[in-house]
């Protein structure tokens, strides 16, 4: 049985990922985590239980996996790239002291944790192409900053403490549910929307700028699975590149228009969220992930393309 707290379980990740778990694991207890102001609704509400859980206030996590006896805490708070740049102290104390917080929880409690890396932990010194596992991580932004520090505090609760410490570094993430907000690779579900909806999209990200990218349920796939390895055959934990697809702009837009022809698009370039994108890799290299916990991620980008626009359809028209 595993009773599992999702800190951040209104966020994009989260609101699917804590309706997954609750499906997966229906003998346990999945308690939704949230702050004031993100109050989780719907489904999220009804199918399980709910706690205020600020990570950035250590008791009241522990009275949550006191409560509930957690055994697994999926670690999902965090602002993203872009907006970590306007508040990099806000940024700092949620994605470094919150985890700080988890992290002692966990050694005290005996939680197993999962918190995300992202690509954003690769920095221009970086190779871009095949981007691989073990490299240089000299991040540019206080995003790939805290997330570096992420993969090597949560190393450190493993060799030191034994904490059961797994992550996954996500691409950018592209869902129909839950919106993200404040990431450098939010354009692709932007331009989503804006597709279905039959505007015009303003793309802030320049023609040729290749990122990774990935549809939200291998994204679920790859953090249930990577929890579930057995961890002996785990050589690293904090943290896996996880790869399924890269494009830029324009070939995520020739796939939309494959669906929608009379889509139209025009740049307008952000220099904030393009001087990040062209510090991160054009395509990672997800070899240890497949060989150490037989990650394979299930959707390209045109099957992503066809499902987004028929689920968009049915949320918006
Ligand atoms: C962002 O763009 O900030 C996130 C990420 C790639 O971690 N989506």
């Amino acid at each position: 049985m595993k009773n599992i707290l999702v800190i951040g379980s209104t966020g994009q990740i989260g609101s699917e990922l804590t309706m997954k778990l609750r499906k997966e694991y229906s003998n346990g207890t999945v308690v939704a985590g949230y702050i004031p102001g993100a109050e989780p609704k719907g489904d999220l509400l009804e199918s399980g239980p709910a706690e205020y859980a600020n990570v950035c206030i250590a008791h009241q996590i522990a009275e949550i996996v006191d409560k509930y006896d957690i055994d697994t805490i999926y670690n999902l708070a965090a602002l993203l790239s872009a907006t970590a740049e306007r508040y990099p102290l806000k940024a700092w104390d949620i994605q470094m002291n919150g985890l700080l917080n988890i992290l002692e929880i966990a050694r005290e409690k005996h939680c197993a944790v999962f918190t995300p890396s992202s690509i954003g932990s690769f920095g221009p010194d970086t190779p871009r192409d095949n981007t691989p596992q073990d490299t240089i991580q000299r991040p540019t932004s206080m995003y790939g900053v805290t997330k570096v520090a992420t993969e090597l505090l949560s190393d450190y609760y493993f060799e030191k403490y034994g904490v059961d410490t797994r992550s996954v570094r996500f691409p950018g993430l592209i869902s129909y549910k839950t919106l993200p907000g404040g990431g450098t690779t939010d354009y692709a579900v932007e331009m989503y929307y804006a597709a279905v909806r039959g505007e015009e999209f303003v793309c802030p990200i320049a023609y040729g700028t290749y990122m990774d990218m990935m549809y939200m349920p291998d994204a679920l796939k790859a953090a249930i699975n990577l929890m579930e390895a057995r961890p002996r055959y785990l050589h690293h934990r904090n943290s896996f590149n996880i790869a399924s697809m890269s494009f830029d702009p324009e070939g995520l837009y020739k796939a939309i228009c494959a669906e929608i022809p009379d889509f139209k698009m025009r740049y307008e370039v952000d220099p904030v969220r393009q001087a990040i994108a062209d510090s991160w890799p054009n395509k990672m290299d997800d070899v240890c992930a497949r060989k150490e916990w037989g990650w394979t991620p299930s959707y390209n980008l045109e099957s992503m393309t066809h499902d987004m626009i028929a689920r968009l359809r049915e949320k918006l028209l």
